[in-house]
């Protein structure tokens, strides 16, 4: 009984680093597109984007969210941008944007 005690013991103690390693937020996804709009005050950006091999996606038309509206400030339709992204819940967060 009490070797059965310390082996349950050392096996939750060696699974801790892998739990501690499954808590940490995902990697973003990264992408690159075409501006299609921009909603500054929504903080809302349509981006036609390429196949994001990550996720398995195809090329899509649609809106991600920026988690700085400054991100979005005097983006114009058509500019060719380069983006990382997050899933959060059901929206798409850009975490990054160059153009
Ligand atoms: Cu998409």
């Amino acid at each position: 009984m009490r070797s059965f005690a310390a082996f349950f013991a050392a096996l939750v103690l060696s699974l801790a680093p892998y739990s501690a390693v499954q808590a940490q937020p995902p990697k973003p996804a990264h992408a690159s597109g075409v501006v299609k709009s921009v909603n500054v005050a929504q903080g809302t950006v349509s981006i036609a984007h390429g196949p994001v091999a990550s996720l398995n996606w195809p090329p899509m038309t649609m809106t991600f969210v920026a988690r700085e509206k400054k991100m979005l400030e005097n983006l114009q339709p058509g500019t060719k941008v380069e983006f990382e992204f997050v899933q959060e819940g059901s929206r798409y967060t850009i975490t990054s944007l160059k153009r």
